[in-house]
């Protein structure tokens, strides 16, 4: 028997980017664990990659090409040879650009795997020389990196390891114990030297639960929160005014701009005690240094740049940037730029004006009349957009339309590739060979294929050559290996160096403090507390809140017929986002979706705990179970994000509701200011 032990990095999208170590017998992984010597996760999993291996070796694993025999929708295919299968998807995108052009091919992806080359790098040459449309926009980030350049002129951020040398930790809008869990002994260990950590939530999460004090804002308020606080700081000078003065612009109108955003008035906004803003203000200009730990939740609204724009305002006032342990934590994925170029994989001549079409849109693409030329192709991989995308329903419609030729690259059938015409099987992490950029740290990660792939599953890189083959595209481009694709993307790295050790820091500071004395990427050069730039695009210059038209402060149309403002978020902690919940290990132990209520909510409503019960808007009508919990405010209901139709029972799933109104900057998307009603369901 041979026994081996192979480096990987974990793929998901998840913040952590845990490195890990499987161990092969005789070509089959048997055991996968964290690698002890990773500096940041520290030889620990997680409760979904513990179980990855019964997710490689899974009987409901897709392992051939697969053609569709029955309805669309209906999961009825027969298996075919790779040569048939991709001879029919030459053949098919071959008459779509002849008899519409390339613009009505769609490439769909996320990140599935945030792999740098299985995300997204030979598809970008595949689809230009296809002239496809190109998709903008993004489900995830986006939003708060655009939202944060506008104060800083870049997504750059504090390094979020550096949360362990803070006094208070204020983590604002991230549910870190669940999403981020490899972050959180090191807000323990602040916690252990005595700081004071503060989670500011709509939502009680296990976060909020295990911290020294919740804060429990109405969804999409805190702008409002934020501008009392710096009121607070001014009237009360607890500002650096060295750092405001040599590095910050805009401060006399941002001054003026917060004299009428008392703590009274945001409390009356935000639903949080006046006493609650004081003291969160005072703590924050006085307990030094004060750690912001922001993710990804709060840019899922209407305002969802202008939550992380003004929320960058804060540790400019405070000098905050000046200290390590200080200043604001983030995704950190920008970082990764000082080592990688992922430009490389565009295609020569980028700059062409093929269509763009926002990917939080993909309903609407699949489904508006007026689109010149109309979606006939569309290819997913790396997601399951009609779980994960909002406006679920109007996907679902599209995916159904007949004229649609469907292809998906998926290692499962998720029910995005129930509708597809053609379905090639995809490889895991654990049969391909890739590098991982984190967005939660500073290490990037090799990843060393553990065994053969299973079955005839190819890795995405494979498939865009095979396809490219197929369609008798020439030029080398098209055709490099991954080696070759990730030497070409990498700099200033050994890379025998990161495959021996698993993970390699990027080349930053070992002290990050990226804006210690200013150097911000500004037109300015300066913070700008005031900004001409978003001024120039018809934007509010100063940070300012704007009730979402969607929510009970919004549109009282809309308010008067649906009172409770839904929240979808990522709540089990053996699912990543829609990925495991059909699984044996995760799904059944997680139990299923429900609704969650305030009491007062159900109260009003007759409702009991585990009644059935409908959530409807104008999109679309779920039935799930009740559970009335104290977790929320009244006025909040929430659905754990990530179950299948199958597990809702119907077709309909959480994002089937959701509002697929795109964030104010940034090409993200507002899930979370969505309005419902809820009533007990009709016998
Ligand atoms: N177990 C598990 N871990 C995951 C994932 C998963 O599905 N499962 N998904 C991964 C992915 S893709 C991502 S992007 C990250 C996301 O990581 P996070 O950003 O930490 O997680 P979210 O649950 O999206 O949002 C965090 C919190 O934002 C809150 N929130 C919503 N609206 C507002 C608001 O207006 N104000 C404030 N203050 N808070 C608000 C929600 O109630 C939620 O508790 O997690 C990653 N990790
Ligand atoms: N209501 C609501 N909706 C949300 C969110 C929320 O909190 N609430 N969160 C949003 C966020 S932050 C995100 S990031 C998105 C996530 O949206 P998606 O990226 O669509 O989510 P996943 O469910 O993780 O789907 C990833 C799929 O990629 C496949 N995959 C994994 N590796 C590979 C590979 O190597 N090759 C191929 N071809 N396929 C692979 C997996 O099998 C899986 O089915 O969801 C968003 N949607
Ligand atoms: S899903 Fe996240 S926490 Fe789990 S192993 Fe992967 S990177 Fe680590
Ligand atoms: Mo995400």
């Amino acid at each position: 028997m041979t026994i081996r032990t192979v480096l990987g990095t974990c793929h998901h999208d998840c913040p952590d980017s845990c490195g890990w170590i499987a161990t092969v017998e005789d070509g089959v992984a048997v055991k996968l664990r964290g690698n002890p010597d990773h500096p940041y996760s520290q030889g620990e999993l997680c409760p979904k990659v513990n179980h990855f291996i019964d997710r490689v070796y899974s009987p409901d694993r897709l392992l051939t090409p697969l053609i569709r025999t029955g309805p669309k929708g209906s999961a009825t295919f027969r298996e075919a040879t790779w040569d048939e299968a991709l001879a029919m998807v030459a053949g098919r995108l071959t008459d779509v650009v002849d008899r519409w052009g390339g613009e009505a091919i769609l490439p769909w992806w996320d990140a599935g795997t945030q792999g740098l080359i299985q995300m997204s790098s030979l598809d970008r040459r595949f689809f230009a020389r296809l002239g496809a449309s190109q998709i903008i926009g993004s489900l995830c980030g986006g939003t708060a990196s655009d939202g944060t350049a506008a104060t800083y002129g870049s997504a750059h951020a504090a390094d979020p390891m550096d949360v362990r040398h803070a006094g208070l930790v204020l983590l604002w809008g991230t549910n870190t114990k669940l999403t981020n869990r490899h972050l959180w002994p090191f807000i323990e260990q602040a916690g252990d030297n005595g700081a004071q950590i503060i989670t500011i939530d709509p939502l009680r999460t296990a976060t909020a639960a295990a911290s020294d004090r919740h804060i429990q804002p109405l969804p999409g308020t805190d702008v409002a929160l934020m501008l009392a606080m710096m009121h607070v700081l001014i009237r009360d000078g607890l500002l650096d005014h060295d750092y405001i003065d040599n590095y910050a612009v805009g401060f006399e109108a941002l001054r003026d701009h917060v004299a009428a955003w008392t703590p009274e008035r945001a409390a009356a906004v935000c639903g949080v005690e006046a006493e609650t803003i004081e003291e969160l203000a005072s703590l924050y200009g006085t307990v030094r240094p004060a750690h912001i730990r922001t993710l990804i939740g709060a840019e899922h609204h209407e305002n969802g740049a202008m939550f992380f724009r003004a929320l960058a305002c804060l540790p400019v006032l405070t000098g905050s940037w000046r200290e390590l342990g200080g200043g604001l934590s983030k995704s950190t994925h920008s970082w990764a730029n000082a080592n990688v170029d992922d430009g490389v994989f565009d295609p020569a001549g980028r700059g062409d004006s093929r269509r763009e079409i926002n990917m939080n849109h993909l309903g609407r693409a699949l489904t508006d009349p007026s689109m010149d030329p109309p979606v006939q192709a569309l290819f997913v991989w790396n997601g399951n957009p009609a779980v994960t995308v909002p406006n679920a329903e109007l996907i679902r419609r599209g995916l159904e339309r007949d004229d649609l030729f469907t292809v998906v690259s998926e290692q499962f059938m998720t029910d995005t590739a129930r509708y597809a015409d053609v379905i090639f099987p995809a490889t895991t992490q654990l049969e391909q060979l890739d590098v991982v950029t984190a967005w939660g740290h500073l290490y990037l990660g090799w990843n060393e294929p553990a065994i053969a792939p299973r079955g005839e599953a190819v890795s995405n890189t494979e498939l865009w050559r095979r396809l490219a083959k197929a369609m008798g595209f020439e030029g080398d481009d098209l055709y490099q290996s991954d080696q070759s694709l990730i030497e070409s993307a990498i700099t200033g790295i050994d890379l025998d160096l990161l495959r021996r050790e698993g993970m390699v820091r990027v080349d930053v500071p070992t002290e990050l403090l990226p804006y210690a004395e200013g150097g911000f990427k500004t037109a300015s050069g300066k913070a700008e507390l005031y900004s001409d730039g978003l001024k120039a695009q018809g934007l509010d210059p100063l940070p300012t809140f704007r009730a979402p038209a969607e929510s009970p402060g919004g549109s009282s149309e809309l308010a008067g017929r649906y009172p409770l403002a839904l929240l979808t978020p990522k709540h089990h902690s053996r699912f990543l986002n829609t990925s495991y919940s059909h699984l044996p290990k995760h799904g059944p132990r997680e139990g299923g979706p429900f609704v969650e209520l305030d009491p007062a909510d159900a109260a009003v409503r007759g409702l009991a705990d585990g009644d059935p019960v409908e959530v409807w808007n104008d999109r679309a009508r779920l039935t799930l179970p009740a559970r009335i919990s104290d977790r929320l405010r009244p006025g909040v209901v929430a659905i754990p994000f990530g179950w299948w139709s199958e597990h809702h029972g119907q077709p309909a799933t959480a994002n089937s509701l959701t509002s697929d109104t795109l964030t104010d900057w940034g090409g993200g998307v507002a899930y979370s200011d969505t309005l419902v009603e809820v009533a007990k369901a009709p016998n």
